[in-house]
């Protein structure tokens, strides 16, 4: 659709700077990528804290003027992960946030794009990015398992979203290890946290489960965590919360 041409283009625009083959070279002797997968499976509910500017849904979220300093937060909130909006047109994010980012805190980092191309895989180690999100819609079996054995290559973790059942089985039968259910339908832009009880059982315990989307307060948590959740991925909350920190040690409790 309309976000992934627009993601493409801006793609075109890097890879006329930048060929492929610099760009793998970089992401090949970039430093080594931490492990969250272990602390995902900890017993206790991890949370990845997003740094988000704005939404296709809910238009503008926060004045984020420094990225680095609400990351900081985050982490001292306890967050396993941050989460980095690098989608420029429409959620107004960009790979110099996830530089900032990834300069500042010691936690895993998530580049949070439509990854559609393998330049982003290698551009994304090269902004020291840990883990990568897979959006089960957007892409064919093919390109499932090709990106998933690319970010592994990489030494890198994929997030691999879904929210239908057929993409479920679809991530399952990929070897997708940590899978998410995005609470949003990314058509309609409807949230429900239903959708997660829904499709928990379905994804069973061989994989780690991340909600997505949608989680505003302790009650959301404590419903999606009761549902089998092992992680939530939280952006709209914290960004538009006062004490971010204070918010991830309250999701925790
Ligand atoms: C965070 P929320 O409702 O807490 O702000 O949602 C995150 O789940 C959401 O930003 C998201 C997203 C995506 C954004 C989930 N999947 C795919 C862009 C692309």
């Amino acid at each position: 659709d309309d976000i992934i041409a627009g993601v493409r283009e801006d793609l075109h625009a890097r890879t006329a700077r930048v060929p492929l083959a610099d760009v793998r070279r970089a992401a090949e002797s970039a430093p080594e990528p931490l492990d969250v997968v272990a602390r995902l499976r900890d017993p206790r509910l991890a949370v990845i804290s997003e740094v988000k500017r704005s939404s296709p849904s809910k238009g503008h979220l926060a004045d984020i003027s420094d990225p680095a300093e609400l990351a900081a937060s985050y982490a001292a909130g306890g967050a396993a992960a941050i989460s980095v909006l690098t989608e420029q047109r429409r959620f107004n994010g960009s790979l110099d946030d996830l530089d900032a980012v990834r300069a500042r805190v010691d936690v895993p980092v998530l580049r949070k794009d439509f990854m559609v191309d393998e330049y982003q895989f290698f551009e994304a180690r090269v902004h020291g990015a840990d883990l990568v999100l897979l959006i089960v819609a957007a892409l064919d079996d093919a390109q499932l398992r090709s990106f998933l054995t690319l970010t592994s290559d990489l030494g890198m973790t994929a997030l691999v979203e879904t929210h239908t059942a057929e993409e479920v089985d679809r991530a399952l039968e990929a070897g997708a290890e940590v899978i998410g259910v995005n609470n949003r339908n990314l058509k309609t832009l409807d949230v429900g946290l239903a959708t997660f009880g829904a499709l928990a059982g379905r994804i069973g315990s061989d994989a780690v489960k991340v909600a997505e989307s949608g989680i505003l307060t302790a009650a959301d948590v404590e419903l999606v965590a009761s549902q089998g959740a092992d992680a939530i991925l939280v952006g709209e909350a914290l960004v538009r919360h006062g004490d971010p920190a204070a918010a991830i040690s309250e999701f925790m409790a």
